[in-house]
Order: C-alpha cells, then sequence, then structure tokens
C-alpha cells in the first residue's frame, strides 16, 4: 500500500496557493488528504494529526500557511515524518514572515522548506521521498524532468530562429 501525503493548511485562505501542490500530487498518482489545521485555532487537532499520521499511512506531510507560520514546525513536533512547509506569501515583504518562521527551525526538529508559495516543488519534494521505496513514483519523476529538459531545448531551439 503507498504511504499517502497530507497536505495541511492554516486557512481556507490558503487554498488557491496550493492548489498546484494538491494537483502535482494527483497528476503523480499519490494519494493525499487535503485538510485545514491550525497551529494556534486548532492546535489540539494538529497534535493528533501529526502524532497519528505515521500509523495512518502517511509518509510525507506538506504544511502551509503564512504569518507566524509555526504550522510546520508543530506538525513536526509530534511525527518522526518527514515535513515540508510552505511559507504563504503575506503583505509583509512578500511572505518573509512566513519563510522565517519555517525555515529558521531550531535545531533537533528540521522543517524542509520551500520558497515562498513554492506549492508545487513542495508536491514534487514530498514525490521524490515516496519514490525511495517506490519504482513506479521514481520512474514518473524521471519521465516529469525529461519532460521539463525537453521543453527548454524547444524553447532554446525557437529563441536561436529569432532575431535580436
Ligand atoms: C495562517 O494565517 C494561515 O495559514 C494563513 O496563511 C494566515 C491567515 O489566515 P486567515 O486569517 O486568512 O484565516 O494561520
Amino acid at each position: 500500500m503507498p504511504r499517502k501525503v497530507a497536505v495541511i493548511m492554516g486557512s481556507d485562505s490558503d487554498l488557491d496557493a496550493m492548489r498546484p501542490c494538491i494537483n502535482r500530487l494527483k497528476a503523480f498518482g499519490i494519494p493525499t488528504q487535503v485538510r485545514i489545521i491550525s497551529a494556534h485555532r486548532t492546535p489540539a487537532a494538529a497534535e493528533r494529526f501529526a502524532a497519528n499520521a505515521l500509523e495512518e499511512g502517511f509518509g510525507v506531510i506538506i504544511a502551509a500557511a503564512g504569518k507566524a507560520a509555526h504550522l510546520a514546525g508543530v506538525l513536526a513536533a509530534y511525527t518522526t515524518l518527514p515535513v515540508i512547509g510552505v511559507p504563504m506569501k503575506t503583505s509583509l515583504m512578500g511572505g518573509m514572515d512566513s519563510l522565517l518562521s519555517m525555515v529558521q527551525m531550531p535545531k533537533g526538529i528540521p522543517v524542509a522548506c520551500v520558497a515562498v508559495d513554492g506549492a508545487d516543488n513542495a508536491a514534487i519534494l514530498a514525490a521524490q521521498m515516496l519514490a525511495l521505496s517506490d519504482d513506479a513514483l521514481m520512474d514518473k519523476l524521471a519521465q516529469f524532468k525529461a519532460g521539463m529538459a525537453a521543453e527548454v531545448m524547444e524553447k532554446d531551439q525557437n529563441i536561436q530562429l529569432e532575431e535580436f
């Protein structure tokens, strides 16, 4: 049974930014559960989810939050599963508040943090983690990378036809 990915958002206001993550996981065929759990508004639910996630068949937790974005760190505190944080863009310095809240985790409780609004990369990183024990998924990732390379090479060919 393949391990699932949890996509946890601190608020439904994070959903639009996280759609690329959910769509990418779906495209890779990864079973995904999407939840809204807040580290400060529903802290007991955050603890419960993270503490049970391994037993419930999850392999990676993706946590999206903005501002004082402690969701990823709180979830990481209650699980040995890898947690990938997605800092949400905010009105303060483009989301620097969210970014630092996630990336500056004190030692012992790491959070793998992608770029501000880096939802797509969070899904790809989660897939790479799961692919370590899933050869079919590793093949899909290889195809995905080859597809990206082919796109860039095509663009390179096309740009050489233009006059500058
Ligand atoms: C965080 O605060 C959420 O992750 C969201 O990014 C931000 C704002 O939440 P709302 O006030 O829009 O619910 O908890």
